[in-house]
């Protein structure tokens, strides 16, 4: 393979103990990888995969970079670059044993997912690509820092000339959160560092079939603002060199860069893979030529850097560090099982205890739950800098110009109004239309320590965020082992009842959500609710899924006069709406109030209904549930989302499992029917489930 490179470097104008050293480095790293793959064969590691061939660009662009200064989000063949940066073999080992002090992750995730909180690693994860749009957000973090003074005196290490590196394979740059990332970095200017390490091949696709006309550099150089180079990455001063100055560019502020490297994969993806299988032995040869450590020791005997005997002194030097390292890991103990499931949420804040239960102090008219989830944003947004407003559509007006003479938007229901004529344009802006962007930029920065508060415009649109809120938001501080986290909070209108919303705008889907651990979801049903809980939520230290049904924003029966600053909810709570005794209903969002509508009727009968709304999903109130079944022995659980494997299903079971010998019936459901929401209002009526259909449920069930 051709590297297509234009820099022709002479080695001379480097001095000696930088070559040498990076030899040495080099080496190091190689020799990792070959002990781990040791270590796996010998069944004492589980995985293996390395960076081999990969090690002299990342050597090159850590020492251009400041370990716990600037921040790095590498790739899973990025050892080099972490060794270079200080992580030591004996910590990657540990990584490869799964020792419990292993600093990446206490043996929760594969080697080779880097993380190292004081060299300012962040945690990285298996999908490929998701780490683009976090750098991005870290990197937007330093920008706000810039901006917003205040914000950047309460941050922990801010410098204003910080880097943010993210790496990136060939395959991984064909994820569309790659082009996501390119199109707002650029658009912003954000001091962000791209290394795309091109090894030609994403397991077995090779370069020309995953990327139209084979190159990425070539793709990519329409961007504004973008400073693209490539390089040898084989090449240590050509690599050198091109590191140099793409890491000038970026710390002077003049925009984002990317560096196209070609590097070599001489040891197959991984040890599950055997690349024989695809790649002739042409090419491997071929490759083999590149290899990195050969070109690097071949460049100090041309130059007569070091002599034969030095060479190998170096050698046998890192070859005893290694064995050292490896010994000491090997006698390294795994964490206990009982630690497996700590760290899935914040060990220092409870958003369940009483720290969060703050009376409200009432002032003015009623107002409804849009004007008070805008008071609740704007309440916070005075008391701490941090917080951080963006999404589609919530600023008033994107040109500051203009502001002065328009209303402002304020989000399509209206529920940030205000917010960027207030605080200005650095702290609530629109972002452009990319769901994954929002969810994944927003972690990014709350990793840094700002707290983001985004929109997703309608929850029917929350699905390209998947991605990031499932396999990243969640699992960060798990993963890390309590080294990372990103309390955020991810604000979503949601649901029915609005006629004319129909499939993409009224769907409902929760219990997707309450199924993941690691997330607080919460859902009120009322305008004071909603501001109460929304201060938890922005002030606890977990993500968090706010779902504010939008059939409730504008209804004068949920409302409620504003409750003052420091008004709170904890999580965890559920509100006994209507006391009863003959069965318990268990419900939650817009079906609180249409639960309320049948009670004179089934009064008539002799029916009284417990009503209680959970309010917050996960966690939710077991204890309050208990002791009404223990009461009413009779259930009924009713929610707005598809009755099947929804979010009722877990409840019911629950209470089957746990309150058998106080049932005197089976615990019924009433759900929307397992479709889809229509268009017409009739249509719609017949999937939801309506008052007239509670009150069929609840008489059946008392009947019993
Ligand atoms: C989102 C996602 N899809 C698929 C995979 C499985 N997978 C792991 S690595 C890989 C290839 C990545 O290729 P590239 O980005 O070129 O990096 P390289 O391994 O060549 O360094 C694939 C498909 C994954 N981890 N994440």
């Amino acid at each position: 393979m051709s590297t297509a490179t234009n820099h022709v470097v002479k080695a001379s104008k480097l001095a000696k103990d930088l070559l040498v050293g990076a030899y040495r480095m080099v080496y190091l790293s190689r020799r990792v990888d070959d002990k781990e793959i040791q270590l796996k064969r010998q069944n004492r590691a589980f995985f293996q995969i390395g960076g081999v061939g990969h090690e002299t660009i990342g050597v090159a662009m850590a020492l251009h970079l400041k370990p716990g200064y600037d921040w790095f989000y590498p790739y899973y063949r990025d050892r080099a670059l972490c060794l270079q940066l200080g992580v030591t073999p004996y910590e990657m080992f540990l990584g490869s044993v799964g020792a419990k002090d292993d600093p990446a992750s206490g043996g929760r995730q594969m080697p080779s997912h880097w993380g190292h909180k004081k060299l300012r690693i962040v945690s990285q994860s298996s999908p490929t690509g998701t780490q683009i749009l976090q750098a991005v957000g870290a990197a937007e973090g330093s920008q706000y820092f810039t901006l917003v003074k205040e914000a950047a005196e309460l941050a922990t290490g801010f410098h204003s000339d910080e880097v943010v590196y993210v790496s990136l394979g060939d395959g991984a740059s064909s994820e569309g959160e790659f082009w996501e990332s390119l199109n707002w970095a650029c658009g912003r200017k954000l001091p962000v560092l791209y290394v795309v390490e091109d090894n030609g091949y994403a397991i077995s696709v090779p370069v020309d079939v995953q990327t139209a006309g084979g190159s990425i550099s070539r793709l990519v150089k329409s961007f504004p603002h973008l400073l693209v180079l490539e390089c040898d990455g084989t090449d240590f001063p050509e690599s050198y060199e091109v590191a140099g100055k793409a890491v000038e560019y970026v710390r002077q502020r003049k925009g984002p860069a990317l560096i196209h490297a070609h590097v070599i994969r001489p040891y197959s993806h991984s040890l599950s893979d055997d690349e024989r299988l695809y790649k002739s032995e042409e090419v491997r040869q071929r490759e083999a030529r590149r290899d990195p450590l050969l070109r690097l020791a071949d460049l100090l005997r041309q130059e007569r850097l070091v002599s034969e005997k030095e060479l190998k002194e170096i050698e046998a030097d890192v070859d005893r560090e290694i064995r050292e390292a490896v010994d000491q890991a090997l006698a390294a103990e795994p964490a206990s099982p009982s630690t497996v499931l700590r760290y899935l949420y914040s060990p220092a804040v409870d958003p369940t205890s009483e720290q969060f239960d703050q009376p409200p102090k009432f002032h003015g008219e009623p107002r409804t739950m849009v004007d008070l989830i805008n008071a609740a944003l704007r309440d916070e947004m005075a008391r701490d800098p941090r917080v951080v407003v963006f999404g589609e559509d919530v600023a008033d007006c994107s040109h500051e110009d203009e502001l002065p003479k328009v209303k402002g938007k304020g989000g399509v229901f209206k529920v940030t109004h205000g917010l960027q004529r207030h605080f200005g344009s650095a702290r609530c802006y629109n972002s452009h239309l990319a769901e994954a962007s929002i969810v994944g930029r927003a972690m990014g920065m709350a990793t840094r320590g700002l707290k983001p508060v985004v929109e997703i415009q309608f929850f029917d649109y929350i699905w390209p965020a998947m991605m990031q809120i499932r396999d990243e938001i969640i699992t960060l501080r798990w993963r890390s082992n309590n080294g990372f986290s990103c309390p955020l909070v991810i604000r979503a209108p949601i649901g029915g009842y609005l006629a004319g919303g129909a499939i993409y705008h009224s769907q409902s889907g929760e219990s997707i959500f309450t199924h993941l651990p690691g997330l607080r979801v919460v859902m009120p049903a009322t305008a004071l609710d909603a501001n109460g809980l929304l201060r938890t939520a922005i002030r606890c230290d977990d993500p968090v899924l706010f779902l504010e049904p939008k059939h409730l924003y504008r209804q004068t029966y949920n409302r409620a006069p504003y409750p003052g600053r420091d008004y709170m909810i904890p999580f965890g709570k559920a509100k006994l709406v209507q006391e009863g005794t003959t069965l318990t209903i268990v419900t939650y969002g817009s079906l609180v109030h249409r639960a309320t509508q049948g009670l004179k009727a089934l009064e008539q009968e002799g029916i009284q209904p417990e009503i209680l709304d959970l309010r917050s999903l996960n966690p939710y109130d077991w204890e309050l549930i208990a002791a009404s079944v223990k009461k009413t022995n009779r259930a009924l659980v009713l929610h707005e989302d598809n009755v099947s494997w929804g979010y009722g299903a877990e409840i019911a079971a629950r209470i089957a499992d746990e309150l058998f010998e106080f049932l005197d019936a089976p615990v019924r459901r009433l759900a929307a029917k397992d479709g889809f929401i229509p268009y017409h209002p009739v249509l719609e009526d017949t999937i939801l489930p309506q008052p007239a259909d509670i009150v069929r449920a609840a008489r059946a069930l008392a009947a019993y």
